[in-house]
């Protein structure tokens, strides 16, 4: 039995959708961004710059906190990895908090000259530090719930990230920090399985020997696949004084190629390339952003 009604479900499927096609749009395109007419040569940015394989999994995420804790003012999400910006973007134009009021801007104004760059920067409503380093998302959460026990955090850490030792050591932070006195944290594991290009250990460990790991250090794992709402949803209301959510997730899913080749740009030559322009707007169009976007405000 689903957890939330299948009007909510759809609400999230909804929103994941919205967000992929613009995290697309602003990867790519300088004009004709909602595809009003075939996409030509010229549409496409001169340099493309960004990444898009860890993207989707983000939409997921934040679609599926959104619903379960979007009323809820003391909660935080703090989202580790910042080459994931794109995704991060779309959300927030989505909940209005840019100064980007408009599709156009939004797109054009990613990895631009005087717009944004291509990772996330203190130009971003909610980013207090630029810079790439991997490692302080879940030390930063329990630093955000320390002496507020009425705090809830959210903290989506990359299988990559939790390579890093200080990702890894900050596990211990439940030891020293879960009681009365303190809110609480709700680390998320983004199992997308590769590393930039490269696999991850945490991938390639069976499930048994990443459910003891995790187990060792008091957490209750809680697996969660990816394109299953009804699942994250009944995951997010289970009751357990320590998850962990281990989020199984395609990199680069929706996406012309998938693992490996999805974490930057997966079309590298659109702007030239007859073939790769075609594949761009096909992976557009299976959005049906159209039915999302009425041209003045989002259907979802
Ligand atoms: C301390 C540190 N080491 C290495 C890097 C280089 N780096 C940038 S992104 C990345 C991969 C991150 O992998 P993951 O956390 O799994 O993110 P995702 O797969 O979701 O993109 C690496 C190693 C870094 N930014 N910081």
């Amino acid at each position: 039995m689903s957890a939330v009604g299948i009007f909510e479900i759809e609400k999230i499927k909804r929103r994941i959708r919205a967000c992929d096609y613009l995290v697309v749009a602003q990867l790519f395109l300088q004009d004709n961004f909602l595809l009003k007419r075939p996409l030509e040569f010229s549409d496409i940015k001169p340099r493309l710059l960004g990444h898009w394989g860890t993207c989707h999994g983000i939409n997921v995420v934040y679609a599926n906190l959104k619903a379960r804790y979007g009323e809820d003012s003391n909660f935080s999400f703090i989202l580790g990895p910042g080459h994931g910006f794109p995704a991060l973007n779309a959300n927030l134009f989505l909940d209005g908090e840019l100064e980007e009021k408009d599709i156009e801007r939004l797109c054009r104004n990613f990895s631009w000259p005087d717009g944004f760059p291509s990772h996330a920067s203190p130009l971003t409503p909610g980013v207090i530090t630029e810079g790439g380093e991997l490692g302080y998302a879940l030390a930063n959460a329990y630093g955000l719930v320390l002496g507020h026990p009425e705090k809830t955090v959210a903290v989506l850490i990359g299988d990559g990230e939790l390579e890093t030792a200080t990702a890894i050591d900050s596990l211990n932070l439940r030891n020293l920090l879960d009681g009365e006195k303190n809110g609480k944290v709700l680390p998320i594991l983004h199992l997308n399985g590769y590393k930039i290009s490269g696999p991850t250990i945490y991938a390639r460990k069976s499930e048994r020997e990443l459910n003891e790991l995790i187990r060792g250090f008091g957490f209750e794992p809680i697996w969660i696949d990816g394109e299953n709402t009804d699942e994250f949803q009944e995951a997010l209301r289970t009751e357990t004084e320590a998850p962990f959510y281990i989020f199984r997730n395609e990199k680069g899913y929706g996406g012309p190629n998938r693992h490996h080749e999805a974490h930057q740009i997966p079309l590298k030559n659109p702007a030239s390339d007859k073939k790769e322009l075609d594949d761009l707007e096909k992976w557009l169009r299976r959005y049906n952003f159209d039915e999302l976007f009425d041209g003045k405000g989002f259907r979802i």
